[in-house]
């Protein structure tokens, strides 16, 4: 039975090969995916898509067009516009936020000894974060240690009166830019809840106090709520290091029970891997009939578990459904954010049980599973063991695994890339930036985001990537983009080599580090923060992340947590490259503010470009005005290095 929809000629034009056998599976069976409904939704609304249309009060909702400038309130575009993305900031910054909190709490349990399966494993990383954030170690014990860290965190989201403790690891300038400008957020939820208040009906509505009231609230999800996040994953479940593993749907296994994680929140997840790999949990398996277990990741779940553990990834954001579509999937498991609820009908046809394990989330055709930290490994072993009693369910008829699946290397934190540059005992990032002064590589750009079912999957945002390395941009990827990239072959370093511009390539060959560096998930982005920042703080690349020849680009931007990145980008000093605009182009003064003013109040501001070609010059255009301020952008002189000279590099 084929569908008969008004997506029938649209339905798998966005697939890469890969999925697209998948789509088609899914049309001949009438099931419908993220293509499929994407295909059927039609054109965007237009008011929805220029920010112009408000429902904040029941004197509306008002539309604004041409012949009604106005709201009923009197509010126009530029209100209406700066209002809507300011909520959409809040959004983001609440969904991370929330992740740090959940976060923060384990962490508490873990310092008092409660949570007996999330132990402290990385105590480096426990005083190195104890460092940041001015606590003492003298006479401490490790648990003291993360007591007293768990207390500072937990002021980070409630204070109302202090400044963000974190801000203070940015540098000095952008610290005194923050200040100057009145940027500097305080408690990360008062944060949140002073925006809502402020766009409520009857507030605020100047657009431009708007838009940096909403870069305000961004910076304290990057240089808050993020970056908690990230420290606190590190210290309980280690800080990654250059892991091999593999990626694309061919990672679901015919012959083991299959289980993927998908979501974001690492707790859970950490436990499942422990739990797959206990002896006892694979003697299970055996016993039902099957090989083994294998887990696998979907989207940021994936990107944690990857990063720490080199477990698969089965795909991004956009692959969830398919996943499901190969007939392979015991179980999946998923907690929060970018977990669509389109997954129900997909599992509905086949035996794969979608449990949901977080208490906010709930889907209908979803089973719920109640969470405890405190039994989060015996939780574990009891999920597995659920999805292994599934395999006898599993159809054989039914199943379609795609055979592609590729090599990658990811695990990339700040800490790797310093021991990659100047070795365990001469960590540096001296080499990094001598190399970005003498030319040989020309930038640094953050490719982070989502993958948009309006874009060609690992289409626009791979390119954009293949095209910067080419020009002797070093990029550092995060979330599903990261993922994308991996299924392009890009993580793969000798793939990723071969594409490189030749000065990028024998930096990178001579340290032995990949042009293209998976960082993490979407949370991680706060490691491009303290990368950029190691930047600075290395010197010869100005004084401020505003001064150095570096650009983020989201070319897929789906998430309002992706709008918040962006903002926090922006809020710290750096140009930002969309692949499809903010939803305020009804609005051309928002727009332009966020695309040109901001940038003499922040040094950062917005762009956006359809085509890579655009997008990817304009990119290498911002890296060289960077590069000509400091006064480094003489000429390159390019020289192909034998081996002989490579190894006598000074890098
Ligand atoms: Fe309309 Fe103003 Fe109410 Fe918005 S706040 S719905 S523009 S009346
Ligand atoms: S998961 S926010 S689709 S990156 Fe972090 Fe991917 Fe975007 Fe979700």
């Amino acid at each position: 039975m084929t569908l008969k929809t008004s997506s029938e000629k649209n339905k798998h034009s966005g697939c890469d090969p890969v999925s697209r056998k998948l789509c088609e599976r899914a049309s001949a069976a009438n099931v419908k995916t993220v293509w499929h409904r994407a295909g059927d939704s039609g054109p965007a609304c237009a008011f929805g898509k220029g920010g112009i249309c408000c429902r904040i009060c029941n004197m509306g909702p008002c539309r604004i067009t041409p012949k009604n400038p106005r709201g009923v309130c009197g509010a126009d575009s530029d209100t209406i516009a700066a209002r809507n993305l300011c909520r959409e900031i809040a959004a983001g910054v609440a969904a991370h936020a929330d992740h740090g909190r959940h976060l923060v709490h384990i962490f508490k349990l873990a310092a008092q000894g409660n949570s007996p399966d999330s132990a402290i494993k990385d105590e480096r990383r426990l005083r190195e974060v104890a460092v940041d954030y001015g606590i003492t170690m003298e006479n401490k014990t490790p648990h003291q240690i993360a007591s007293e860290l768990a207390e500072t965190f937990e002021r980070e989201f409630g204070s109302s009166e202090k400044k963000l403790a974190t801000l203070a690891q940015a540098p000095e300038p952008r610290q005194a830019v923050w200040e100057k400008q009145g940027l500097a957020p305080s408690g990360i939820d008062p944060s949140v809840v002073e925006i809502m208040h402020r766009t409520t009906m009857g507030v605020d509505h100047e657009y431009r106090h708007l838009a940096l009231a909403g870069i305000r609230v961004a910076l304290a999800d990057g240089w808050g709520g993020s970056t908690i996040a990230t420290a606190i994953a590190d210290i309980l479940f280690g800080t990654p290091r250059p892991v091999r593993s593999m990626v694309n749907l061919g990672v679901i296994s015919r012959d083991k029970v299959n289980i993927i994680v998908h979501g974001h929140e690492p707790v859970l997840s950490e436990m499942i891997a422990v739990a797959c790999e206990d002896p006892e949990i694979i003697n299970y398996a055996k016993s039902k009939g099957a090989a083994g277990v294998q887990l696998c990741g979907i989207c940021c779940t994936a990107n944690e578990i990857l990063m720490r553990h080199g477990i698969p990834v089965a795909g991004s954001f956009l692959q969830q459904e398919l996943a499901v579509m190969t007939g392979a999937v015991e179980m999946m498991l998923v907690d929060v954010q970018c977990v669509m609820p389109g997954l129900a009908d997909v599992a509905k046809c086949f035996h794969t049980k979608v449990i949901s394990t977080s208490p906010l989330a709930h889907t209908e055709g979803f089973e719920p599973f109640v969470f405890a930290a405190e039994h989060a490994g015996e939780q574990a072993r009891q999920l597995a063991r659920t999805a292994i009693d599934n395999f006898a369910n599993r159809r054989r008829e039914k199943v379609c695994i795609p055979d592609e699946k590729l090599d990658l290397v990811a695990g990339f934190s700040v800490r790797t890339v310093f021991e990659m540059l100047g070795g365990t005992y001469r960590k540096s990032f001296r080499p990094l930036n001598d190399a970005i002064i003498d030319g040989r590589i020309r930038g640094v750009a953050g490719i982070v985001g989502c993958n948009n079912p309006k874009d060609e999957l690992s289409g626009r945002g791979v390119e954009l990537v293949k095209e910067l390395i080419k020009n002797d941009v070093l990029v550092l990827l995060t979330g599903c983009m990261a993922v994308a990239c991996a299924k392009a072959g890009l993580m793969t370093p000798e793939t990723a080599f071969k594409l490189a511009g030749t000065g990028l390539r024998e930096v990178c060959e001579a340290v032995g580090m990949p042009p293209v560096l998976h960082m993490g998930s979407c949370v991680d982005n706060s490691r491009l923060l303290a990368a950029a920042t190691e930047l600075v703080k290395e010197g010869g690349l100005g004084s401020d992340l505003a001064d150095l020849p570096l650009a983020g680009a989201a070319p897929e931007w789906v998430s309002e947590k992706a709008v918040a990145i962006g903002h926090y980008f922006v809020g710290s000093g750096i140009y930002v490259m969309l692949g499809a605009p903010l939803h305020v182009t009804g609005s051309q003064r928002l727009s332009d503010f966020l695309r040109n003013d901001v940038e003499k109040i922040t040094g950062g501001r917005f762009d956006w470009a359809d085509s890579v070609r655009e997008q990817a010059k304009r990119i290498l255009e911002h890296i060289d005005r960077k590069r000509a301020a400091l006064n480094i952008n003489r000429k390159r002189e390019r020289k192909l290095l034998g081996m002989k000279e490579r190894r006598e590099l000074d890098v």
